[in-house]
C-alpha cells in the first residue's frame, strides 16, 4: 500500500516539477559534520531554492541515504507538514543513486503541492524534517548521510550536500563479578553487607585517599537495598593501557553487590561504562581497599557490546605468575589483609599490616584505657573481616585473617608468619 502510494505521488510531483520554474531545489543539512560514540546522532535536511522568484514549486521527493553498517535509522521527527506524504520503508540502495557504494539504504520521505504553492512563501529555509541515527556497535570510521531526488525535472534541478559523520565507536563498556574474601560466607555463596547494615558505609566513594578522587555517589535507594543485590562496599574498576598495564587509563568507583556484581553508583546498572574513552584493548582491574587487587590476565577487546569479567570464576585467568585469588568451594576470592595499602600481606616484620590494625585500635578515641581488645566501630580500612569492627585481639578480631592468609600461602612452604604475600597488580 504504502509503496504504491509513494509511486503514484512520485509521477504527480514528477509531472508538476517539469513545468515548473528554473530553479534549483537545494538540500543542505544543518550540521555538515559531527563527531560521535555511541550516542544517536539527528539529520537535519535544509531546503532552499537557487531563485526567490520560485520559490514555491510543488513539492519535493527526497531519498536519504545512509550506510546501514555504520548507522542504523532510528525514524523521523517533525516533518514539515505541509504535502507530507508517508515516510517510506527502508529500502536498499541497489541502483546507487547516489553514488556512494558505501550507503547501502535509503528511505523516500516527500512533500507534494500540486498547486504549486509548496513549501510555502516566506518558508525557506525550511528544516525540511529531523532523522533520528544510531551508531552501530563495533563501527568506527567516517560515514556519510546523503540525499537525492526521487524526480528528475528538467525544470527544477537539485542539489545537495552530504553529513560528514565520524563515529568513534562504542566506549568501553563491562560488566565485572568478583568476591571478596573479609565479607564472603561460604555457606550462602554470598557476601555480608554488615557495612551497610550497620550504617558506615559511607554514600561518596572512600578512595580519595587511594589516589583516585572520582565524585561518585549512591544513591539512598541504593545504599537502603537489601538481598542479593545489597552493596557490601565500594570497589575500583580500572581500565590499563594494553601496552603499559602499571598506566591507569580510566577508573570508576562502583558499589559490588553481595551476589558478586559491580554495580554503578549512580544507577545500581551493572554494565559500567567508560564514557568518553576510545574502544580498544584495555587491561580490566579491580581494586579494594584492604584486599589484593586482581587483573584480568590479558587486555580485554571492547568492541561494541558489554564484556563480562567475573573474577569469581576459578577460569578467569588473572595477571600475574601466580593466581593471587583464594579460592571458596568452586568460586574464587581476592584475599583480603592489606591494611596498610601496599599491596603486600604482612603478618610479622617491618611494613606488617597487623601493626596498622593494632595503632587504630589503640588509638581510637573511645579507647581510654588503651586496651588490645578494645572494638573500634566505623568504616576503616583496618577492619579486614568487612563486620563494621577493627577488632585486634579477641573474638572475631581482624588480625587472623590476615595470618591466615599468610601462613596458609602455597609458596610459604615453612609456614613462617614473616613470610610476605605480594599483590601481582602492575
Ligand atoms: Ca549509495
Ligand atoms: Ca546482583
Ligand atoms: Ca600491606
Ligand atoms: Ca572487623
Amino acid at each position: 500500500m504504502k509503496y504504491l502510494a509513494q509511486s503514484v505521488w512520485m509521477v504527480m510531483l514528477s509531472v508538476a516539477i517539469s513545468v515548473a520554474a528554473e530553479a534549483a531545489q537545494i538540500v543542505t543539512p544543518s550540521q555538515s559534520s559531527l563527531s560521535t560514540g555511541a550516542e544517536a546522532f539527528v539529520f537535519t535536511p535544509v531546503y532552499t531554492i537557487s531563485s526567490p522568484q520560485t520559490a514555491t514549486l510543488t513539492g519535493l521527493g527526497l531519498r536519504i541515504h545512509f550506510n546501514s553498517s555504520a548507522v542504523q535509522f532510528n525514524g523521523v521527527t517533525s516533518p514539515y507538514a505541509y504535502g507530507l506524504q508517508p515516510v517510506g520503508t527502508i529500502t536498499a540502495d541497489t541502483e546507487d543513486f547516489d553514488a556512494d557504494p558505501l550507503t547501502d539504504s535509503y528511505f523516500v520521505v516527500g512533500w507534494v503541492d500540486l498547486t504549486a504553492r509548496w513549501p510555502g512563501t516566506g518558508m525557506v529555509p525550511l528544516n525540511l524534517l529531523a532523522a533520528s541515527f544510531q551508531p552501530q556497535a563495533g563501527f568506527t570510521g567516517i560515514t556519510h548521510i546523503r540525499t537525492t531526488a526521487t524526480v528528475t525535472a528538467d525544470a527544477a534541478a537539485f542539489q545537495s550536500t552530504p553529513m560528514t559523520v565520524t563515529l568513534t565507536g562504542s566506549p568501553p563498556a563491562v560488566q565485572v563479578r568478583a568476591f571478596l574474601q573479609g565479607s564472603y560466607v561460604m555457606l550462602d555463596g554470598k557476601m555480608r553487607d554488615s557495612l551497610r547494615e550497620s550504617g558506615v558505609l559511607p554514600a561518596s566513594q572512600p578512595y580519595a585517599g587511594f589516589g583516585y578522587n572520582g565524585s561518585e555517589t549512591a544513591s539512598p535507594a541504593l545504599l537502603a537495598m537489601t538481598g542479593n543485590d545489597a552493596p557490601v562496599d565500594w570497589v575500583l574498576v580500572e581500565l590499563r593501557d594494553s601496552t603499559n598495564p602499571q598506566t591507569i587509563v580510566a577508573t570508576h568507583a562502583a558499589l559490588l553487590q553481595r551476589d558478586g556484581d559491580v554495580a554503578s553508583a549512580a544507577d545500581g546498572a551493572t554494565t559500567l561504562t567508560f564514557t568518553g574513552i576510545a574502544p580498544g584493548s584495555y587491561y580490566l582491574a579491580l581494586r579494594h581497599r584492604n584486599h589484593l587487587g586482581v587483573m584480568s590476565a590479558a587486555p580485554v577487546v571492547f568492541s561494541g557490546a558489554p564484556v563480562l569479567v567475573d573474577f569469581t570464576a576459578a577460569t578467569t585467568a588473572v595477571y600475574g605468575s601466580t593466581d593471587i585469588r583464594l579460592p571458596a568451594a568452586s568460586v574464587r576470592m581476592l584475599p583480603s589483609g592489606d591494611a596498610n595499602n601496599d599491596s603486600k600481606l604482612i603478618a610479622d616484620g617491618p611494613e606488617n599490616d597487623k601493626n596498622t590494625v593494632l595503632a587504630v585500635v589503640m588509638v581510637d578515641a573511645g579507647n581510654s584505657e588503651i586496651n588490645t581488645n578494645f572494638q573500634a566501630s566505623g568504616y576503616k580500612v583496618t577492619d579486614l573481616n568487612m563486620d563494621g569492627k577493627t577488632v585486634f585481639a579477641g573474638p572475631g578480631n581482624d588480625v587472623n585473617i590476615l595470618l591466615g592468609n599468610v601462613l596458609l600461602h602455597s609458596a610459604n612452604t615453612t609456614s613462617s608468619t614473616n613470610y610476605i604475600v605480594r599483590g601481582s597488580m602492575p
